[in-house]
């Protein structure tokens, strides 16, 4: 059949001869065109532009998917959940400052446009909701499911989260209260010994192995079939683990890491169980929290089944601000020299990272922001050079899920003068966490759905098993092996949204507007 898209799935067509539609596809030749650059004999930089003809294409057959998140009983998981049903049900609640109904603010999919192009006529701009650029899937019609090792249901965790208003969770109260998790794994060595006491929903065991990496496959294909699923997306938004050591001969591959796990290892996190057994069961498997759960054993596993992966941690809140107003800086010539991130917030999380060990996987997230747009500017820093950067994480309980994040600015400006900027920045963690989540997981989802090949090969594949286009979303991406990592915020969002737009045959939105400039 010819363009016709039908609504719901997207809502335009785009006229060209490299774009073809079907009521299953849609097929796109695509020119790449980039600079490659080059020394020449006297040491003097050579730019020439390239070209590279792909074809993309994608399938438009939205399917029925199920989200799994593991600490589906915490913060993240109860709030993700009740504001899913809360929009699905398109409920309103009263609050002390009038009544408030249910949206997905915080969510790029779900709440940005994008510029599709120049209206015919006008020359305006014409946006379009950013879920419509490709038929994705509705955060409404996720089927939610998930294991916590506190086995109290939804509605009880979620009053135990203290995040949402009461007259919200009197409205969800009773299918929440239907939702209990399926119990999980625990090592007690990889979560602060604070959390002990929330450890009543446990599989047998307390090291990786076999048999729970079974029991959660098995536990996947259940859900499945259970709610007749064509696909499962698993999340980790359970408790920061502490690093595992990378050991040489443990995790270092594929065949040595499954071994661990067959003999036990207690190198091994029950976070890396979780992604083993999703990669074998060719769920996509994403780590919101800070953890090295992807030690390069992992990634191996994931390339050779080509299961496909993202991570690692949220980037919801501090650390979005720092990869936005860093670019900015540095990107106006200003030298950034040192940022000084304070946090306390009196929630789960925090207490679990009021422990040192678990606290370093977090130091660590939340300090590498800022490397690659230092990097790139050799006026500004030497080779080596980098702004002084501290991050501190106290728990506070009294302030519960509403963290403060203070952070100061210090930067060289003209002739040696100052400038300082600080931020206090005061959210509820999880309400700014749960739309990243359902991002994650409708990207996820959607990169399962889009093929490439070079023009003119036989056969088209996948993406790379690691999912860097979800960066946006995470604090510390995960990319392919030896590719560099991207933290500026705004080349993230410009890589995701010119990656969708390729795959309609679209050109990358430059900004450039000649039409307004050469009149
Ligand atoms: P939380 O502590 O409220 O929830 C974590 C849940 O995981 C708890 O219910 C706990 O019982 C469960 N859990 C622990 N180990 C488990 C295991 N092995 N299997 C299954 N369940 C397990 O924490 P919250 O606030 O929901 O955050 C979750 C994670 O997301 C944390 O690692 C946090 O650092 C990370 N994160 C949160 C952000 C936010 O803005 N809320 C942003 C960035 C990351
Ligand atoms: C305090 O830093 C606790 C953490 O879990 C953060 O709240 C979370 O990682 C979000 O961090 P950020 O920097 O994205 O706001």
């Amino acid at each position: 059949s010819g363009p016709g898209l039908t609504s719901g799935t997207a809502s335009f067509v785009v006229n060209s001869p490299n774009v073809s539609y079907t009521d299953a596809e849609i097929k796109a030749q695509y020119t790449y065109r980039t600079t490659s650059v080059d020394a020449d004999a006297h040491g003097n930089l050579v730019a020439t532009p390239r070209e590279v003809l792909y074809d993309f294409k994608v399938d438009r057959r939205v399917p029925r998917v199920g989200m799994m998140l593991v600490g589906w009983g915490g913060n993240n998981g109860t709030t993700v959940t009740a504001g899913i049903l809360a929009n699905r049900r398109g409920l309103a609640w009263e609050t002390k400052e009038g009544p408030r109904a249910a949206n997905y603010y915080g969510s790029v999919v779900m709440g940005s446009t994008m510029k599709l192009g120049t209206h015919a006529k006008s020359n305006k701009d014409v946006n379009i909701p950013f879920r419509n650029v490709l038929p994705m899937v509705h955060p409404n019609d996720l089927v939610i499911g998930g294991w916590d090792i506190s086995k109290m249901d939804l509605a009880q965790a979620m009053d135990r989260a203290q995040v949402l208003e009461p007259t919200l969770k009197a409205q969800v109260k009773k299918e929440m209260a239907a939702m209990v998790p399926l119990p999980s794994i625990y090592y007690p060595d990889f979560i602060a010994a604070n959390q002990e006491d929330r450890a009543d929903n446990v599989i047998e065991g307390t090291r990786a192995s076999m048999a729970h990496v079974d029991h959660l496959r098995n536990d996947i294909r259940n859900f499945k079939a259970t709610n007749g699923l064509d696909k499962v997306i698993v999340m980790w938004t359970a408790n920061t683990e502490r690093y595992a050591d990378v050991v040489p001969g443990v995790n270092d591959t594929a065949d040595n890491l499954l071994r661990s796990i067959e003999q036990g290892h207690d190198e091994v996190s029950p976070s890396t169980v979780f992604a083993v057994a999703c990669i074998l069961e060719k769920a996509p498997f994403i780590n919101g929290s800070p953890q090295n759960t992807f030690v390069p054993g992992a990634v191996q596993l994931a390339e050779k089944h080509g299961a496909f992966i993202g991570g690692d941690d949220f980037k919801s809140g501090q650390t979005k601000m720092k990869s936005a107003l860093v670019d900015f800086l540095i990107n106006a010539g200003i030298k950034l020299t040192s940022i000084a991130s304070y946090n306390h917030l009196g929630n789960n999380d925090g207490k679990n990272l009021s422990s040192q060990r678990q606290f370093r996987s977090k130091e660590i997230s939340k300090s590498n922001v800022v490397d690659d747009m230092v990097e790139a500017n050799s006026v500004l820093y030497k080779e080596g050079e980098h702004p002084d950067h501290c991050v501190v994480i106290k728990y506070m309980p009294a302030v519960a899920d509403n963290k403060r994040a203070l952070d100061e600015y210090y930067a060289e400006i003209f002739l040696g003068g100052h400038q300082t900027i600080s931020l206090f920045n005061i959210c509820e963690d999880s309400l700014l966490a749960s739309p990243l989540i359902i991002d994650l997981v409708i990207l996820a989802e959607m990169m399962t759905r889009i093929q490439w090949r070079a023009s003119g090969v036989d056969g088209y594949k996948n993406f790379h098993s690691v999912l860097s286009v979800l960066s946006y979303m995470l604090k510390a991406p995960l990319t392919p092996p030896g590719t560099p990592v991207v933290n500026s915020l705004a080349k993230q969002r410009a890589a995701l949204t010119n990656i969708f737009r390729a795959c309609v045959g679209l050109e990358p939105e430059s900004d450039m507007t000649l039409e307004h400039k050469l009149l």
